[in-house]
């Protein structure tokens, strides 16, 4: 299961920076408008604590973090619904994406090239947002048009609703559609059905009313990278690196939870949809997992960290056997019994 979360923003804001900061990876952040223009993907491990305490115990030879992955885009302008700048190029970019990240200016310094006049981190969000809505527009009328020619009923009735929603300048994510309403408008990679969060890049303390989002300055926190926490905060920075802060955000963003498996060889965190009943999370695995799932012996990761192991944790009783309706947990460490 591969999820990944596109980096939106104007030119030139710090977005392929931002990337290089999440994925270590060495990518062009050069001082103009349009730097990048195919995407960059990288993979980023998700950072949770959990796992060390449970590989303290094990002592595996190997240990794997969870991972989502990020796609540097390139930079939007106004009119790119309409094809402005790299605009379609763009935009089909964003639509394979499951989650966005607005990268929003919120820093003054004048050498480095804006396309636009002032630093107005909610005005670009507005402005993403229009170009965004403007080309799901677009693609509700091609998809209607198609839907009246079928006489898709339902199909019609969605998209009318969509349709409607859209032309009132409203993020089709804040809107209520049924589950199956959901399912259909997803399969047309619609942009403003998918979940959002913002950075603002910058020290200006500016008014930002919408949510989630995390405040960073995004070059130094690239220049800062591999400091230790308290190197971190005897220069001023928080103690919490903020691209770790962004990527646990994202990670909730979307609406994943976190289980674990254990042993000599490997500790490991995986990641499945919250809700995933067990044999989900085992396909998650391995596809024999889901197919060939018999039960699952579960228990909470700070039960067998305090227990110590897993054997003094099935002596006290803390080792559960769960069917296949068992709804996993974030946070459970999960043996697959399989055929
Ligand atoms: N002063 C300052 N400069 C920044 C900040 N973030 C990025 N920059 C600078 O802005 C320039 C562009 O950064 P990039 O990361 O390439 O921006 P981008 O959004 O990927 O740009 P495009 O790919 O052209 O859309 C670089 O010179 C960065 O050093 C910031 O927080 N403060
Ligand atoms: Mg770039």
């Amino acid at each position: 299961m591969s999820l990944s979360v596109g980096i939106v923003g104007f030119p030139n804001v710090g977005k392929s920076t931002l990337f290089e900061t999440l994925t270590k990876k060495r990518v062009d952040c050069s001082n103009y408008a349009f730097c990048t223009i195919d995407p960059n993907v990288g993979v980023v491990f998700v950072p949770d604590f959990r796992v060390k305490r449970l590989a303290d115990i094990f002592s595996p030879r190997r240990v794997v973090y969870s991972s989502i992955e990020f796609t540097d885009i390139a930079g939007l302008v106004e009119g790119a619904s309409r094809g402005e700048g790299l605009g379609n190029r763009f935009l089909s970019h964003v639509r394979r994406v499951d989650a966005i990240v607005y990268v929003l200016r919120a820093f003054e310094d004048s050498s480095v090239i804006s396309t636009r006049d002032e630093v107005d981190p909610l005005r670009e969000s507005d402005l993403l947002d229009t170009e965004l809505a403007l080309k799901d527009l677009e693609t509700v009328e091609k998809r209607m048009q198609k839907a009246r020619k079928e006489n898709a009923v339902f199909e019609k009735s969605v998209l009318f609703k969509a349709y409607k929603a859209l032309e009132s300048e409203s993020d089709l994510f804040k809107q209520e559609f049924s589950e199956e309403e959901k399912i259909l408008l997803h399969s047309y990679g619609l942009l403003t059905m998918k979940p959002k969060i913002y950075v603002l890049n910058g020290s200006a303390s500016l008014n930002f009313s919408k949510t989630p989002f995390v405040a960073m300055d995004i070059v130094e926190e690239n220049q800062s990278a591999g400091l230790s926490p308290e190197e971190r905060v005897s220069l001023g920075l928080s103690e919490e690196v903020k691209t770790d802060e962004l990527v646990k955000k994202c990670y909730e963003l979307l609406d994943l939870i976190t289980f674990f498996t254990i042993g000599e060889d490997e500790v490991r965190a995986w990641k499945t949809e919250r809700g995933s009943r067990a044999p989900r999370a085992g396909g998650v695995i391995h596809s024999d997992f889901e197919n060939k799932f018999i039960k699952a012996e579960v228990i909470n990761w700070s039960d067998l960290v305090s227990q110590g192991g897993l054997v003094q944790a099935k002596k006290k009783g803390l080792v559960r056997l769960e069917g296949k309706d068992y709804v996993v947990q974030d946070g459970d460490v999960i043996e697959i019994k399989h055929g």
